[in-house]
């Protein structure tokens, strides 16, 4: 299905916009506060309670059976919940600023909920190596629905957007179902040496989002309280999608379209 829908996000007044742009071209993400309207939360909030009722076949669960709580993952609902949609409509202005880019496409949604006292960590890990997309306009808006206190909160290497690619694992067997094995660098064992890396990571209420590059190195602890989070993944002009010779994360057909969200002017 093709779409070409209206954005309906604010337009960032002036100085905020340019610091904003500056932090995300050095740092490769970016923390914007109170983005979302409560409104739209609420219809966000309830989509995400009905898909995890309902989950698409592409859902995993992607911690282990003894993890005292639960991380499930879903991905590419857009079609199915209209408020994902109208968040990306609302993200629109801010994405396209940030990714210096006059058009914005949706290319998918992606839940990642961990339920109360879940121990499974989201390894250190960078997006765009798992997609089938070249180019430097992709990026992430990482939108919780609860409030997520520092220590569980998505934290992300700056400036590791600047390349280069890193080995896509999976992230529970840690096997290489993408690039071969010594095709791609390895990603570096930040937890090691934290004090090595200038790591961002923002204490968030719902409304507030991060915004990073599908190259920026991130990864998130357990969460002791129920987190959780719906993940936009948005193209601007020169991201093309290329053949891939493994079944992509997500699986999205080569003849899938992808909503343009029309911004102003
Ligand atoms: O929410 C998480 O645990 C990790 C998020 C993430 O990896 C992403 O949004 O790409």
């Amino acid at each position: 299905m093709s779409s070409d829908v209206p954005a309906t996000g604010p337009v960032l007044p002036t100085g905020l916009a340019a610091e904003l742009a500056i932090d995300f071209a050095a740092d490769g993400a970016v923390c914007v506060r109170g983005l979302v309207p409560a409104d739209l939360l609420d219809r966000v909030a309830s989509a995400v309670d009905r898909n995890l009722a309902d989950p698409s076949d592409l859902a995993i669960v992607a911690s282990a059976a003894d993890d005292p709580g639960r991380f499930v993952e879903d991905f590419c609902n857009w079609q199915r919940f209209d408020a994902y949609l109208d968040l990306a409509r609302h993200a629109a202005p801010l994405i396209g600023h940030l990714m210096g880019s006059t058009g914005v496409r949706l290319y998918h949604d992606h839940l990642l909920v961990k339920e109360a006292g879940t121990a499974t960590p989201t390894p250190w890990h960078q997006d765009q190596p798992y997609y089938d997309v070249e180019g430097h306009h992709v990026v992430s808006m990482w939108c919780p629905l609860d409030p997520v206190p520092r220590d569980a909160t998505l934290e992300l290497v700056a400036g590791s957007h600047l390349g280069p690619w890193l080995m896509p694992r999976t992230f529970m067997d840690r096997e290489a179902r993408w690039f071969g094995e010594g095709e791609l660098a390895e990603v570096p064992d930040v937890e090691a040496d934290r004090h090595a890396h200038r790591i961002l990571g923002w204490a968030l209420e719902p409304g507030d989002v991060v915004c990073f590059h599908a190259l920026t190195l991130h990864a998130a602890r357990g969460s002791a309280d129920r987190r959780r989070v719906l993940s936009l993944r948005f193209l601007g002009d020169d991201a093309v999608r290329v053949e891939r010779r493994w079944r992509t994360s997500p699986p999205i057909p080569a003849t899938a379209s992808f909503p343009v969200v029309r911004l102003a002017g």
